[in-house]
């Protein structure tokens, strides 16, 4: 049984849940209190340095960084259909995955955290460069899914559950894209079952 300490409005903790669930592997959420600040205490801490949801445990292997735990369970548990073996398909895969997490990451983040999350608090020039930014990056998602169903081709691989989870991020902040090949992906991918099922319900907080 692996343990994944879990936020539900955790886009990172979030992609993981959507693997978990396809693959049908065991697994029991712990949920951090991130409105709490529970992330930030000393005890979080021991398991993950860098105060960040989500963290995962197999035995006494931790793993923090969303992207690494979906690699490790695609390759633990011989998912070659969320990643695939063959070295070019994996590459844009692999492409995709860190596009998520070095491009649009910080984009969404400055929208999401400062607009949604931090109240008055927000940093109003962050959400400016946030959606300034994410135009540009919606134009390079919406161009490469032109001919593609999905972001590796005909199939969801873990690329697609990492950067729709982002894509529902934005959505809690009101940015949607307007671009008919994200948004016609973006329908794909929620049809998937574990990715509805990593959803935040009304009640979560
Ligand atoms: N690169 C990390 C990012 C994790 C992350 O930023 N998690 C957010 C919640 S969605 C968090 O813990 N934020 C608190 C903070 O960074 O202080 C990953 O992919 O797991």
């Amino acid at each position: 049984m692996y343990t994944l300490h879990h936020y539900p409005y955790s886009q990172h903790a979030r992609r993981v849940v959507s693997l978990l669930e396809e693959a049908g592997l065991d697994y029991e959420l712990r949920h951090v209190a991130m409105d709490k600040g529970e992330y930030l205490t000393a005890s979080y801490q021991a398991i993950n340095p860098n105060y960040q949801v989500p963290t995962f445990l197999d035995g006494d292997t931790k793993i923090h960084e969303s992207n690494a735990i979906l690699r490790y369970l695609c390759i633990k548990h011989g998912l070659t259909n969320w990643y695939p073996d063959d070295l070019k398909q994996r590459a844009v895969v692999e492409q995709w995955l860190d596009w998520n997490q070095c491009r649009l990451s910080p984009s969404v983040v400055d929208i999401v955290v400062n607009k949604v999350f931090m109240g008055d608090k927000g940093d109003f020039d962050a959400v400016k460069r946030g959606e300034e930014n994410i135009k540009e990056l919606f134009v390079i998602l919406d161009d490469w899914l032109t001919e593609r169903d999905y972001l590796a081709g005909g199939k969801p691989t873990i690329a697609d559950l990492s950067v729709a989870s982002n894509i529902f991020q934005l959505g809690i902040a009101d940015v949607v894209p307007t671009h008919s090949n994200i948004n016609n992906w973006y329908q794909r991918v929620s049809e998937i079952e574990g990715f509805q099922k990593s959803l935040p319900r009304e009640n979560d907080s």
